[in-house]
Order: C-alpha cells, then sequence, then structure tokens
C-alpha cells in the first residue's frame, strides 16, 4: 500500500523560496511514491486579518504555485481547503478534545499573538484546525519545514487521545517528514537571519517570492545582511546570515558547501551574491512562466474542483466516523 502525504500552505501572501525549499518542492518529489494531498488552507489565513479579494486570489495563486512547482494534478489531489467543509467540522470535534494548557505552549502562537494588540480566538486554535486537515487523510507523512514541527506534535498528541479514549484506531498517527536546517528546512529572513523567511514580513526585503521579477531578486539579494569576515563558509552558529545564503545557493545549484567554499576563496561577498542572485532568477524563471500560462480563465479552478471531489470522498468517511464516536447524531 503506498504512504498518504498531506500538507497544506496558507494564502497569506506571495509565496516565498523559504517556503518552495522547506515545502512544496518536497510535495513534488513525493507524489510518484505516496498517495498526495496538497491543500491550500485558506481558513488558516483568515487567522489574522485579510483583505477578502486578496485573499482570494492569494488562494487560486497558491495553487498554480503547486501545479507550476511540479505537483501533477493527475496525480496528485490539489484542493482549497473551504471546499471541503468536513475540515472545519472535525476542528470542532477535535477542539472539544485538546487543552487550553497545549495550545498555550505554542511558539507560534506566542510569536504571532505577541506582534498583534487582538489575537483572534482563531490564532489560538489554529493548530487544531490543522491536526483536522491531517487526521482526515489517514495521513502517514506530513512535509513541512521546521517550524511545524510542534504543530504536529499535536496532531498526533490529538490522534493518540482519541485512540486511546475508544481503544481503537479511529486515526492514523501521521509522522513528520522535515528537512534538516542546511536542506532548507529552515530558510532565515535575508535581513535578519535570527528569524525564519516569512511570507507574511513586513518588510519585503527579507524574503524572495516565488513570484518577484528579476530586478527584485537582484536588489533583495544585494542588499541581504551578511557580516564582516568577508569569507564564504558554512557555520551557522558564527556566519548565520552567509550560512543561511550558503544553504539557498546550494539547493538551487545541486553544490555541496565546501564547493561553493572553494569557488569563491578569495572573492568577496558581491561577486558570491552576484551569482546567487543569477542562480535564483534562472531558478524560478520555468516556475514563473508556469504560473502565467495557468493564469488563462478556469484553468485552475477546474483543477481545484477535480481536487476537492476527491478529498471530499476520503474526508466524509473519517469525519462520519469520528462523529459516530463521540455520539453525534446524524440520519
Ligand atoms: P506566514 O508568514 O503567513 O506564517 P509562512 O511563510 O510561514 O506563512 P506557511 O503557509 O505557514 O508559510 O508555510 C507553508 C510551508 O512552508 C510549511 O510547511 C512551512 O513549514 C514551510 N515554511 C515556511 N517558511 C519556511 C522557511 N523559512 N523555511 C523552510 N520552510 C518554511
Ligand atoms: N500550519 C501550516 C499550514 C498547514 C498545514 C496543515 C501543514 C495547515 N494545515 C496540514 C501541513 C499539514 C503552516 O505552514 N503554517
Amino acid at each position: 500500500m503506498k504512504k498518504r502525504v498531506f500538507s497544506g500552505v496558507q494564502p497569506s501572501g506571495s509565496l516565498t523560496i523559504g517556503n518552495y525549499l522547506g515545502a512544496i518542492r518536497n510535495f513534488a518529489r513525493l507524489q510518484y511514491e505516496a498517495d498526495c494531498y496538497f491543500c491550500v488552507v485558506n481558513l488558516h489565513a483568515l487567522t489574522v486579518p485579510q483583505d477578502p479579494e486578496e485573499l482570494k486570489k492569494n488562494t487560486l495563486d497558491v495553487a498554480r504555485l503547486f501545479v507550476a512547482c511540479g505537483i501533477d494534478p493527475n496525480v496528485s489531489a490539489i484542493f482549497v481547503q473551504s471546499q471541503v467543509p468536513a475540515h472545519a467540522e472535525l476542528s470542532w470535534l477535535l477542539e472539544c478534545q485538546g487543552y487550553i494548557g497545549e495550545l498555550k505552549r505554542m511558539t507560534q502562537f506566542k510569536d504571532k499573538a505577541k506582534k498583534r494588540e487582538n489575537v483572534s480566538v482563531g490564532l489560538f486554535t489554529y493548530p487544531v484546525l490543522m491536526a483536522a486537515d491531517i487526521l482526515l487523510y489517514n495521513t502517514d507523512l506530513v512535509p513541512v519545514g521546521e517550524d511545524q514541527k510542534q504543530h504536529l506534535e499535536l496532531a498526533r498528541d490529538l490522534a493518540l487521545r482519541v485512540n486511546n479514549r475508544f481503544r481503537e484506531e479511529v486515526f492514523k498517527v501521521p509522522e513528520p517528514y522535515i528537512p534538516p536546517k542546511n536542506s532548507g528546512g529552515r530558510i532565515m529572513s535575508l535581513q535578519n537571519p535570527a528569524e525564519k523567511m516569512s511570507k507574511s514580513a513586513e518588510n519585503p526585503k527579507s524574503y524572495i517570492a516565488l513570484l518577484d521579477p528579476p530586478e527584485v531578486i537582484q536588489k533583495k539579494i544585494m542588499s541581504a545582511v551578511t557580516d564582516s569576515e568577508a569569507v564564504i563558509r558554512y557555520d551557522e552558529e558564527a556566519k548565520p546570515a552567509v550560512s543561511n545564503l550558503m544553504v539557498i545557493y546550494s539547493l538551487f545549484s545541486g553544490k555541496t558547501m565546501e564547493e561553493i567554499t572553494r569557488l569563491y576563496a578569495g572573492k568577496g561577498y558581491g561577486q558570491f551574491k552576484k551569482d546567487l542572485a543569477e542562480l535564483t532568477v534562472e531558478t524560478l524563471k520555468p516556475i514563473q512562466q508556469k504560473v502565467a500560462e495557468l493564469s488563462a480563465p478556469g484553468a485552475i479552478e477546474e483543477i481545484l474542483k477535480k481536487g476537492a471531489e476527491k478529498a471530499e470522498e476520503t474526508a466524509a468517511e473519517k469525519l462520519r466516523l469520528c462523529q459516530d464516536k463521540l455520539g453525534v447524531l446524524r440520519f
């Protein structure tokens, strides 16, 4: 039996190379060995204020980027979370199994809550909706970046709690699939190597969006922070900014850290950044071309409809089972 893979990406802005290297690149790789579901989690994006028209546009753009990054809609189900109401329904059932204490420990919640005056209830319960996404599909593997590790742990805890209560496997207990930091698991901000690159960051110079035009990519990389040593070598502790640029270089070129160090021995950061910018532009070019092709009216909607139909079937069965177990009447 093929393994089941599920992952989600929020349409909370324009996808970055962090999203690509940490998660989406692996989606495309896994699809030929596993039965895959890839979801644009628009309900998660609502946990912080969104402009409604912008959110609709971003939702379709993320789906287009999934396809442009190599996810084949004839192989994997690509769909929008709100098109399968079972996600929100199971989320409520799971909220009633989760504890306030465990949600209060979520570091992403603490970080995001700190940055705003009004914190929505949805931002607090966000990880439970994520658990519902995953558990609805009997998921074995969840490809995500390192920042999602704690959320995944919660999904596992909730699954085990329900299974223990009913002494049977109501939910499959999912495993994380996270690349190591030097392979894209955590791409850092170009302006502050202590923070992860994030598509909803205020300063656009901190990230490279997959749809950024070449001149913008060049400018952002040339103005990325470095250090005063002027030597290109990988040292996460002592040289976090340069090491982050090297990870991006390495993943886009296939070169090892040692090869990169050798290549730039005696050359300053200027040449390295110039080449990295070129490499990034070249890597993103085919993705951007594919997105443009998918912008024909109705093209992506067709793919998403088909994906939602497939997802709905699997999800409805698990939701029914869970409702029955908890005593939620249906007739
Ligand atoms: P937001 O800024 O709105 O919180 P985000 O950029 O963190 O969004 P998500 O939609 O939360 O993006 O994440 C989509 C996927 O990309 C997740 O699997 C997440 O772990 C991964 N990811 C996000 N940022 C990075 C990063 N900087 N490095 C590696 N993976 C990342
Ligand atoms: N919380 C995730 C997005 C997400 C997700 C999921 C990822 C929502 N539901 C299910 C994997 C599986 C994030 O990337 N911030």
